[in-house]
């Protein structure tokens, strides 16, 4: 069965291990963020494109949820010694793929490009797709002024106030080839649980995506990103506050509620399907935290069930 899936980084990775297990992975087109992409020491930076690439290429710092497994930090230290900024945690063995795509984007290939090249370097058979070739950046508002997205989660680990959350030069942005027929085609959509603001949010900006996603005919399904009223991880709650969008299970329904068939819900947040079903949106009770591969896999195939 063909499923387009729409992800962020960590939170989305246990969601799509768990789907490239239960399902023929050359029938997964994962449509990733790139919201979070950054420029550091000169090289071009996808966090989520990479997390996912590691996860589905078996290799990810499991410990983490980014990175990759027994990597070494030599190249950075150096480089704090040098006087470089060194916030942002470049793996030796990360910096190879990062050196890799900015070549191949120095030298004209796209980023759509550049990404299946390096997935297929590592035996990944899933389309792998950014949600975009041209640049969206994700911005968030501080009382100290506009700040990147890794400014903000990593370097000021979510420790500042954030009052509004803006997706720069989106709507100059054109899906990513292949992103739209996927859309369309695919037996079924599935929104995994990110952060709906800096995960889904990015992906949903770029013209055209949100259209076609209220307009196919096949199932839209998003596993919920937050649990009893927490987020599974991050800072989720607060940034979906900062944007107007109530930090529960039903604001995530309320948000997605235009193209959104059904929404899967932890058993913890049973009293909001009621709700959440009065705006339109199908709700499915299961356990939904992912905290190792059985969970993952049980997961994806009580949605593979569901389709
Ligand atoms: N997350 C952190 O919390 N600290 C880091 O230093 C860090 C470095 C990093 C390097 C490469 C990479 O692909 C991801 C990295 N992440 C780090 C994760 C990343 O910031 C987030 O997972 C995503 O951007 C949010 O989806």
């Amino acid at each position: 069965m063909t499923l387009a899936i729409l992800t962020g980084g960590t939170g989305g990775a246990k969601l799509v291990e768990g789907l490239s297990h239960e399902a023929a992975p050359e029938e997964l087109a994962i449509i990733c963020n790139t919201g979070d992409d950054v420029v550091l020491h000169g090289l071009h930076i996808s966090p989520d494109l990479d997390t996912i690439a590691y996860t589905l290429a078996g290799i990810v710092d499991k410990e983490k949820g980014w990175g990759v497994a027994g990597d070494t930090f030599s190249a950075l230290e150096l480089l704090g010694k040098y006087g470089e900024e060194n916030w942002f945690k470049l793996g030796d063995r990360d910096l190879a793929r990062h050196i890799a795509r900015t070549r191949m984007l120095r030298e004209g290939a796209t980023l759509a490009e550049a990404t299946a090249r390096l997935s297929a370097a590592l035996g990944i058979s899933s389309q792998l797709l950014p949600m975009s070739n041209d640049r969206v950046e994700t911005r968030v508002k501080t009382p100290e002024g506009e700040i990147s997205f890794q400014e903000y989660f990593v370097k000021r680990r979510w420790a500042v106030d954030v009052s509004g959350v803006v997706y720069k030069d989106a709507e100059k942005s054109r899906p990513a080839p292949g992103v739209m027929d996927w859309i369309h085609g695919a037996a079924a959509v599935i929104v995994c649980p990110s952060n709906p603001v800096t995960s889904i949010g990015p992906i949903l900006s770029v013209p055209g995506i949100r259209k076609a996603l209220k307009g196919t005919r096949k199932p839209v399904i998003a596993v919920s990103p937050i649990i009893a009223g927490a987020p599974v991880a991050g800072p989720t709650d607060k940034l979906m506050a900062a944007v107007g969008v109530e930090p529960s299970v039903f604001g995530v329904a309320k948000n997605y509620a235009d193209f959104l068939d059904i929404l899967v819900l932890a058993p913890e947040d049973r009293n909001w399907r009621t709700r959440i079903e009065a705006v339109g949106v199908q709700t499915v009770e299961q356990p939904i935290r992912m905290n190792d591969l059985e969970d993952k896999r049980r997961l994806a195939r009580e949605l593979l069930a569901l389709l």
